[in-house]
């Protein structure tokens, strides 16, 4: 899969070479590009942001160092997805995630101040298909925490990128409830003690034990999870 990310600020991106990511790119299996939209500025302060028509706070990214990126970074044939992470997209989900992973080519448009001219958007849909999207509802002060984060989330999807396969065909066959619990050894550790049930050697009654602990849990921090 082939990756690009367009941002004012690419070092951000050096997380990604970190572990799981940096085995990807090594292994091939994901072609990560990273741009400064500054360099497609052609003004001696390297301009990308200028103040709002109609008025209001703050200043907006301008179009044209967009546009220059976009005509240098999109393919002829229209094969791409453009997301525009916004704190006025759809939630980014796991389905989300599932959805992306599927694809060829992803360019992540990471704006920054109060946001991007809103012909860049309509710009890109002319080029590819284009998502608005999320990381969730807070507010951050820029486009890159989130795209990283979706980065991870689509990467670890793609067949070869994590190590443990059989993690992901469980993930992908879990009831959408929470978690239950996990121990390692010690058995006793600082007077805290692992549950019995889990010495046992009975496996079903820890499939169980577990099946309950995910309910009460997500019962208890996640009742929006469950049916009804
Ligand atoms: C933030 C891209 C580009 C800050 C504030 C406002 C909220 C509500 N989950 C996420 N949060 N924030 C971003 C994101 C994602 N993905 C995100 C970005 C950019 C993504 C610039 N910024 C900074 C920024 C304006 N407020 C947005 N509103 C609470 C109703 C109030 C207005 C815009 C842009």
């Amino acid at each position: 899969m082939r990756i690009d990310a367009i941002s004012i600020f690419p070092e951000y991106f050096k997380a990604l070479d970190i572990s799981l990511l940096g085995k990807a790119r090594e292994k091939e299996i994901i072609d990560l590009r990273v741009h400064d939209l500054r360099d497609f500025t052609h003004d001696k302060h390297k301009t990308v942001d200028d103040s709002p028509y109609g008025g209001g706070a703050g200043m907006l990214m301008k179009p044209e160092p967009w546009g220059e990126a976009f005509d240098e970074i999109l393919p002829a044939d229209g094969n791409v997805t453009i997301i525009f992470t916004s704190p006025a997209g759809e939630q980014f989900k796991q389905a989300t995630a599932y959805e992306l992973a599927k694809e060829d080519h992803i360019v992540f448009a990471c704006g920054r101040y109060e946001g991007i001219d809103q012909r860049v958007v309509d710009y890109a849909a002319t080029k590819g298909r284009v998502r608005l999207i999320s990381l969730g509802d807070y507010v951050l002060n820029g486009g890159e925490v989130a795209a990283i984060a979706m980065v991870e989330a689509i990467a670890r999807l793609i067949p070869g990128v994590i190590g443990n396969a059989e993690s992901l065909v469980e993930e992908s066959h879990s009831d959408g409830l929470l978690e239950y619990p996990s121990y390692t050894k010690p058995a006793v550790w600082r007077e805290l003690e692992v549950p019995d049930v889990l010495l046992s050697g009975n496996h079903a009654l820890i499939a169980k034990w577990r099946k309950d602990q995910q309910i009460e849990r997500t019962k208890r921090v996640r009742p929006d999870l469950l049916p009804e």
